[in-house]
């Protein structure tokens, strides 16, 4: 099986998932890529998870047991079953690593349990996570190129910090992710929160920069619901977003707004959305709480 055979093989992107399993099990029927009992059904075709599979959602460690018995299975049957890393999935590594210990904000510290809380948290996702499932998650790279695709979880160029090929970004990160070293956690934690870097004017420069330095000709993402970019109601949307003039493609649908699970095949073949004029963009919405206490405690 060659290069050309790979490509061959349908590909599937799945945006973020936030516990939300059902939905998710839903959305993969629908596209026939598993069955009824949410075994895998989908033969040789590729399937990507661009991450945060957990927090803010009732069963994100059901997502992770199905996303690694779907990687098993798909497997057998021909076909893959891959993930990036979000960075939910850092701050769960990082609690189940670190919990306690302090981590810098501005003004003062706080620490990976405080802010996992303060993100959407789950109390029953910790109870359950094992050392096979944290030794899995810790292994998997936070970017890919696949048929001329950059993976990716956020929209952020911040990937670039960690290197100039994405071989060298996934090397580092994932040296970083062998060592207990809870300083640098956080600060891949912290890169990886930043959002909106393809919106706006300069939008378009980033992205081909970022596909420049990385690879491949359009950057697919999650981790900034599609609301949060159009400011659309949730519930309306239904399908990924093209902007940055077509080099970004955004797959979060903003699960835990009540928007959908998005399952996308790539090429994206359907009419494109319109796209909003960039210089009107803005991403809306909340920050990531990081706790931050700059606010309160005044200059230094
Ligand atoms: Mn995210």
């Amino acid at each position: 099986m060659g290069a050309a055979a790979e490509q061959d093989a349908p590909l599937y992107v799945v945006g973020d998932v936030h516990g939300h399993l059902e939905e998710l099990k839903a959305a993969l029927r629908a596209r026939d890529l598993i069955d009824e009992d949410a075994h895998w059904s989908g033969g040789r075709s590729r399937l990507w998870f661009l991450g945060d599979f957990t927090d803010r959602g009732p069963d994100g460690i059901g997502v992770v047991e199905l996303a690694m018995s779907l990687a098993r299975e798909s497997a057998e049957a021909g076909g893959s079953t891959r993930m990036l890393l979000g960075n939910h999935e850092i701050l769960l590594l990082g609690v189940f690593r670190f919990g306690d210990h302090p981590v810098p904000v501005a003004g003062g510290s706080t620490t990976f349990r405080e802010i996992w809380l303060r993100n959407g948290g789950m109390q029953s996702d910790l109870e359950r996570f094992t050392d096979e499932q944290a030794d899995w998650l810790a292994g998997q790279p936070v970017a890919a190129v696949v048929d001329g695709h950059l993976l990716i979880h956020s929209d952020s160029n911040a990937y670039l910090e960690y290197g100039d090929t994405i071989e060298e970004v996934d090397g580092t990160v994932a040296d970083i992710l062998r060592e207990p070293d809870p300083l640098s956690w956080w600060d891949l934690f912290r890169n990886l929160t930043r959002r909106g870097a393809f919106m706006g004017e300069v939008g378009p420069y980033a992205a081909a920069d970022l596909l420049s330095e990385l690879g491949g000709r359009r950057i697919v993402h999650g981790h900034t619901p599609i609301p949060y970019q159009t400011g659309e109601d949730p519930s309306t949307i239904t399908g990924p977003r093209v902007y940055a003039d077509g080099q970004a493609v955004n797959l979060d649908g903003g699960i835990y707004l009540g928007g959908p699970c998005l399952v996308a095949r790539l090429p994206l073949t359907a009419p494109e959305p319109g796209v909003l004029p960039s210089a009107l963009e803005e991403t809306q919405g909340r920050e990531y709480d990081l706790g931050d206490l700059a606010a309160d405690a005044g200059d230094e």
